[in-house]
């Protein structure tokens, strides 16, 4: 009967990390239409006519409003997809992503 001691020494240690979300933001500023603010928010981001009325108006009032978080891929989409429709109509329009905490 051998005594060697066959059983590894060390343990793979998996870690798996959930993967960090993203926040797009919607930033104010003096040129886009309400209106329009309100319909890119709803054909972009599936929003209700009162949820995206809501966000336009925090944005409004306080420079940025969180319109949503998603994936870092989707946020990005997402944000782009919103920013080029108004530039297709001429308006500063801007929405951002940055990662959460
Ligand atoms: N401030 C714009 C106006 O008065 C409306 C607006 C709201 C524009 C929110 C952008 O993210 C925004 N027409």
């Amino acid at each position: 009967m051998s005594n060697i001691d066959l059983k590894p020494k060390t343990k793979a240690k998996i870690k798996i990390e959930r993967p960090k979300l993203h926040k797009v933001i919607l930033v104010n500023d003096d040129y886009t239409p309400r209106e329009f603010v309100v319909s890119v928010l709803k054909a972009e981001f599936r929003m209700t006519e009162d949820q995206a009325y809501k966000v336009m108006l925090t944005a409004h009032q306080r420079g940025v409003c969180v319109v949503g978080v998603f994936t870092k891929d989707v946020a990005e989409t997402k944000a782009t997809r919103a920013t080029d429709a108004g530039r297709a109509k001429g308006y500063p329009l801007l929405f951002t992503t940055e990662p959460e905490e």
